[in-house]
């Protein structure tokens, strides 16, 4: 693989999108090819998954089911979208991966570390960022970006991961923030409650330190 591959992480509302869009802007500026993605979703299929994932009416997924449809989603995106970007030297900027897995799925809903890096493992087929820019936002002020968003005209109202209760928003910060322990140079963890221009600013700082921006 020639191309980087990049994911951001944090809580919901953390301001992944908004700092995707601004390195997006950079990279292309650069005339740098990029390519910009989610989790799930990503492809076709996987945007369907999506939707049968945080859809909050009818039958709720257990906690075996919505593990398999990330992973699914996740196949289909690898194999579809990033592995072909970074085989073409392609730069891939991904709002969330494996690592939320491991944040949502393990920490906050306690499945077992050992099942979900065996599934994270099968569903990527060695394509792994190389760099995780985590966002790390308390919960309360997630809370209140969230609901500051949904008071706007016309926005979405909370999934059904975001209607979860405070202390399972409380076990994904912390399963994020233990990822970023166990791997360091991995990952890159600024305060997202910065403003966003700062935020900006700190990254493309670190990915020109690491020579994958020009100056
Ligand atoms: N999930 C996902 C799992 O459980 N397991 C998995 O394996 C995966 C991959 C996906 C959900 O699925 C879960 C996690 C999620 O709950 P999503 O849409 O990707 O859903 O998740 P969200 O995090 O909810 O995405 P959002 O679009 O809501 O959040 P962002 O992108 O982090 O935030 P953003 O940039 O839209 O900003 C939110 C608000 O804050 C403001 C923005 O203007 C906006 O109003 N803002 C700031 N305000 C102050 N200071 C800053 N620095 C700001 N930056 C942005």
């Amino acid at each position: 693989m020639a191309g980087k591959f990049i994911s951001f992480e944090g809580l919901d509302g953390s301001g992944k999108s908004t700092l995707i869009a601004g390195v997006r802007q950079a990279f292309e500026r650069a005339q740098s090819e990029v390519v910009v993605t989610r989790e799930p979703g990503g492809t076709p299929l996987a945007e369907e998954i999506r939707r049968l994932i945080l859809k909050t009416d009818g039958e709720s997924p257990v906690s075996a089911t919505e593990i398999l449809l990330y992973e699914a989603s996740r196949a289909q995106h690898v194999a579809k979208v990033i592995a072909p970007a970074l085989a073409s030297d392609k730069t891939v900027l991904c709002d969330r991966f494996s690592e939320s897995t491991v944040a949502f799925q393990c920490f906050a809903r306690g499945i077992s570390r050992t099942e979900v890096d065996s599934l994270n493992r099968y569903a990527e087929q060695g394509v792994r960022p190389e760099l995780v820019v985590l966002l790390d936002l308390t919960v309360e002020e997630s809370r209140r970006r969230q609901k500051g968003r949904e008071a706007q005209a016309g926005s979405a109202q909370a999934d059904r991961i975001e209607r979860e209760a405070d202390d399972f928003h409380q076990r994904v910060r912390n399963g994020f923030l233990a990822q970023a322990k166990e791997e360091p140079s991995r990952w890159f963890v600024l305060d997202a409650g910065l403003d966003a221009a700062t935020l900006l600013e700190r990254t493309l700082s670190e990915l020109r330190r690491r020579g994958w921006l020009g100056a």
